[in-house]
C-alpha cells in the first residue's frame, strides 16, 4: 500500500532527540512530502542492539589503537544497522557479485564504521581479530578504507569528497552496464549505489562537480546519505557552512529527503523511497545525527573527532548496555546476521538463475561479458607509422590509435572535460553517454576535471574486482591535470588502470601563453608512485603508449601528448614499438666508439636527433617515453641502453632536476613560458639544437 509519507513526521518526532542547540537551528523540515511504500523496520530491537554493539566495537578498537575517529561510527550506527542489517543487497561469500549494491564510505575517517558492519554482516576475512587490530601493521583494517585490503570495501577513501565522485562513477558504470546487458526478458543490473558522506565531503569542490554531473545525467540509481551532524573538525559546521544544502541539491536535479538519522524507521522509509522511485533523480537523504552518540561527554561536539571519547569508554559501554567483555557482539546479533545472510543469499541465487537464463538467450553478449569479466585485452589491430619525417601531432596519433581500442574493447569508456575537440579522445561510432543513451561510450564530463578524475575512479572501482575489462580514459590539457590530482593520487594508490589523456604537453603550446604551457607538470607526475607517465616522441611511440596502457591492469597511465606536429622518427617501426614499450630504447645507435648519449622524451626526441648529427658518429640517441617503465626493466637492459651517466645529456622542455638521476647534464625549462608562436618560445627558453650540442660537447 502506498500512503503519504511519514518521513517528515518521523523527522520532526526525532528532532527532540538532538541535544545540541546549534544543531536545532540548522534543522529544517523537508519542503516536500512524498509517497513511500509501507516500510517498517522488521526487527527494530535486533537492529538497535546491533547498532549499540557496533558502537562498542568502535570504542574498543579506537581505544586499543589509541587512534581513529569515534564520531562517525557512533553517530551513524543506526544508519549502518538499517543498511547492512536490512536494506543493502550483498553476499558476504561473494563480495564481487556483479549485481551487489555498492556501498561507499566517503567519510573515510570513520573507517571503523565499515569494519564493524562488515564483520557483523559475515565477511569472513573481516574477523573479530582484524577488528581488534584496527590500524595495526599488517591488518586488513587500515586507518582509512583501502579497496585492495578488505573484501567488502569498494573504494579507497579518506580524501574527503572523493567517495561522492566515486559513487557517481559507479552509478554511471551501472547505468552503462544495465543499458548494455539488460534485456526485456532479463534484468542483470538493477542495484543501487549508496554513499555515506559528511559535511566535509559536501564542502569539497570535487563533490559539487560530481553531484552536478549526476543530477544532469539523471542517475536515479544513486543514493547519497548525508551524515548531517553539524560538526566538522575544528569547529561546528555552521562556522564555515551556511548554504541551504537541500536547495543546492534540488537546484542540481536531485531529490532531497530529510530524516532523523537515529530513527531507523525514518531512515528505512527514506531509503526505500529513494531506491524505488525511478524519477530520473539521484537522492540525497539528509540524516540528522549526533556525532559520537553513545558517549555523552563528546556527543554533538568537535571532540567526537579522534579518540577523545576513549577517556569515557567504560561509562559509555555501560550506558550502552554492553558487558565488560571488550569487542562484544552478542550471539543474538550474530544469529540475526546469519539469518539475514540466508535471505540475501536466496536473492543472490535467484539472480544467478536469471544470469544463466540470460546467458543462454544472449550468447554473443554473454561472450563479451565473459571476456570483460576475465579482463581479456585483445591484440590490437594497430598499424605501424612508417612514413619517416611526416609531421603528426601525438594527440592526432592518439585519436587514430584509440579507434581500434574502441572497436576491440566494447567496455572501454572515453571522456573529456569539454576538450574532446582538442584532446582528440573521441571514439567514433560508439555513441555518447547521456541521460538519453546510457549505452553510449563517450563521456562529456563538462569542465570538471576533478570531478572527472573521481568519476573515472568510480568506474574503475566498479570494474576492479568483477569487470576488469571495464576501462576508462579522460582527457584535458596537461596544464589542468593539477585540478584533478587528488583523484589521480587515489587511482595510483588503489592500483586503478585509469588512463589520462593530457595533451598540449609543453611550451610547444605557444600562443596560448604561460597559463597553458606546463613546465613543471610532467616532472611532478613522475614523482607519483604507481603512475606510468608516457610522453611519446612521435606517432609510433604513441601507438606503443596506448598498447602499454591497455595492457596495464594494476596502475594508471598518463598519456602526455603534443599539440604540435612531431616528425615520425627514423627507425624500424616494430623495434621502435617494442622499445617504447620498455620505457626507453636506443633510437639511434652510435657508429663506432660511444662518446655521447642524448636522452630525450616527447617533442625533444626530434631535437636530440638533430643535435646528434653534429656530435659525430659516437653519439647515441635514447628515446625515453616512460621513465617508470624503463626503471622496471632489468638492470642489464637499463645498463645496455644507458651505460654511462657521465656522457649522458638529457633534454626535455620541462623541469630539469629529476633528469640528473640518469644524466650528468640537462637542458630543461625551469621558468614559466611566454605567449608567442611555439618556435619563438623554444628559442627564448633555450631549447635549441645549438644549445644541446654545446652542452653535450
Ligand atoms: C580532502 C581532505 N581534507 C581534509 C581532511 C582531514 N579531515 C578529516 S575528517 C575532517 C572533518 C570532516 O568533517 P565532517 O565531514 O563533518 O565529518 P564528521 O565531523 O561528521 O566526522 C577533516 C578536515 C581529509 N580527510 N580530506
Amino acid at each position: 500500500m502506498l500512503y503519504k509519507a511519514c518521513v517528515a513526521v518521523a523527522f520532526i518526532a526525532g528532532a527532540d532527540a538532538f541535544q545540541v542547540g546549534s544543531l536545532r537551528s540548522a534543522m529544517k523540515a523537508p519542503a516536500v512530502s512524498m509517497q513511500v511504500a509501507e516500510a517498517e523496520v522488521a526487527s527494530p530491537q535486533a537492529l538497535a542492539k546491533a547498532a549499540d554493539e557496533a558502537r562498542g566495537l568502535a570504542i574498543d578498537s579506537i581505544a586499543k589503537a589509541k587512534s581513529g575517529h569515534m564520531g562517525l561510527p557512533l553517530g551513524c550506527a543506526d544508519i549502518g544497522a538499517v543498511l547492512f542489517g536490512q536494506e543493502l543487497n550483498y553476499n558476504p561469500e561473494d563480495p564481487t557479485w556483479l549485481n551487489r549494491d555498492r556501498f561507499i564510505l566517503s567519510a573515510g575517517h570513520g573507517s571503523m564504521f565499515l569494519y564493524s558492519w562488515l564483520h557483523m554482516a559475515g565477511y569472513e576475512s573481516v574477523t573479530k581479530e582484524e577488528v581488534m587490530n584496527f590500524r595495526a601493521k599488517d591488518s586488513i583494517t587500515p586507518g582509512h578504507p583501502e579497496n585492495f585490503m578488505t573484501p567488502g570495501v569498494e573504494c579507497t577513501t579518506g580524501p574527503l569528497g572523493q567517495g561522492i565522485g566515486n559513487g557517481v562513477g559507479m552509478a554511471a558504470a551501472a547505468k552503462f552496464m544495465a543499458a548494455k546487458l539488460n534485456t526485456p526478458e532479463h534484468t542483470l543490473i538493477d542495484h543501487s549505489v549508496v554513499v555515506l558522506c559528511g559535511d566535509g565531503c559536501l564542502q569539497e569542490g570535487v563533490a559539487n562537480e560530481a553531484v552536478a554531473f549526476a543530477g544532469h545525467e539523471k542517475m536515479d540509481n544513486l543514493i547519497l546519505m548525508y551524515d548531517s551532524n553539524g560538526v566538522t573538525l575544528d569547529k561546528m559546521a555552521e562556522h564555515t557552512q551556511s548554504e541551504d544544502v537541500q536547495m543546492r541539491f534540488e537546484a542540481q536535479g536531485w531529490e532531497v529527503l530529510t530524516v532523523d538519522g537515529h530513527d531507523m524507521d525514518a531512515v528505512t522509509k527514506a531509503y526505500r523511497y529513494a531506491k524505488e522511485s525511478k524519477n530520473g533523480k539521484p537522492t540525497l537523504i539528509v540524516c540528522k545525527t549526533i556525532i559520537g552518540k553513545g558517549i555523552d561527554e563528546i556527543a554533538g561536539t568537535c571532540a567526537a573527532h579522534g579518540e577523545a571519547g576513549v577517556a569515557y569508554a567504560d561509562s559509555a559501554r555501560e550506558a550502552l548496555g554492553l558487558p565488560e567483555e571488550k569487542w562484544y557482539v552478542s550471539p543474538e546479533t550474530y544469529e540475526f546476521f546469519a539469518e539475514h545472510k540466508k535471505e540475501l543469499q536466496s536473492k543472490y541465487t535467484a539472480w544467478g538463475e536469471t544470469f544463466e537464463a540470460w546467458k543462454s538467450a544472449n550468447t554473443e553478449l554473454a561472450k563479451e561479458l565473459a571476456d570483460c569479466q576475465a579482463g581479456v585485452v585483445p591484440d590490437f589491430d594497430m598499424p605501424y607509422y612508417t612514413e619517416t619525417g611526416k609531421g603528426i601531432a601525438t594527440r592526432n596519433a592518439g585519436a587514430e590509435v584509440l579507434q581500434p581500442v574502441a572497436k576491440q574493447m566494447p567496455f572501454y569508456l572515453s571522456g573529456s572535460a569539454d576538450l574532446h575537440g582538442s584532446n582528440k579522445n573521441y571514439m567514433k561510432d560508439v555513441g555518447d553517454f547521456s541521460k538519453s543513451n546510457y549505452a553510449g561510450r563517450n563521456f562529456y564530463y563538462g569542465i570538471r576535471e576533478h570531478g572527472m578524475g573521481a568519476i573515472m575512479n568510480g568506474i574503475a572501482f566498479y570494474g576492479a574486482n568483477c569487470l576488469p575489462g571495464l576501462r576508462c580514459s579522460g582527457s584535458t590539457f596537461l596544464v589542468f591535470s593539477g585540478y584533478m590530482m587528488g583523484s589521480v593520487r587515489v587511482a595510483a594508490l588503489s592500483g586503478l588502470p585509469v588512463k589520462y589523456i593530457w595533451t598540449h604537453d609543453s611550451i610547444g603550446v605557444g600562443e596560448d601563453g604561460p597559463t597553458h604551457q606546463p613546465v613543471e607538470v610532467v616532472a611532478g607526475l613522475r614523482c607519483m608512485p604507481n603512475l606510468d607517465v608516457m610522453r611519446p616522441g612521435d606517432a609510433e611511440e604513441t601507438a606503443a603508449a596506448y598498447i602499454h596502457a591497455m595492457k596495464t591492469t594494476d596502475r594508471p597511465t598518463a598519456m602526455i601528448l603534443s599539440r604540435q606536429d612531431l616528425p615520425v622518427l627514423e627507425g624500424e617501426p616494430s623495434s621502435k614499438r617494442e622499445g617504447a614499450m620498455k620505457g626507453a630504447y636506443i633510437l639511434q645507435k652510435e657508429e663506432g666508439e660511444l662518446t655521447h648519449i642524448l636522452l630525450a622524451a616527447g617533442s625533444e626526441v626530434s631535437l636530440a636527433v638533430e643535435a646528434a648529427k653534429q656530435l659525430g658518429k659516437g653519439c647515441r640517441v635514447v628515446s625515453i617515453p616512460c621513465v617508470e617503465l624503463f626503471e622496471r626493466q632489468d638492470a642489464a637492459y637499463q645498463a645496455e641502453v644507458l651505460p654511462n651517466r657521465e656522457i649522458t645529456t638529457a633534454v626535455e622542455a620541462g623541469y630539469s632536476a629529476a633528469w640528473y638521476k640518469h644524466a650528468a647534464k640537462v637542458l630543461g625549462v625551469d621558468t614559466f613560458g611566454i605567449s608567442a608562436p611555439a618556435p619563438f618560445v623554444f628559442e627564448e627558453k633555450g631549447m635549441t639544437v645549438d644549445n644541446l650540442v654545446s652542452l653535450a660537447k
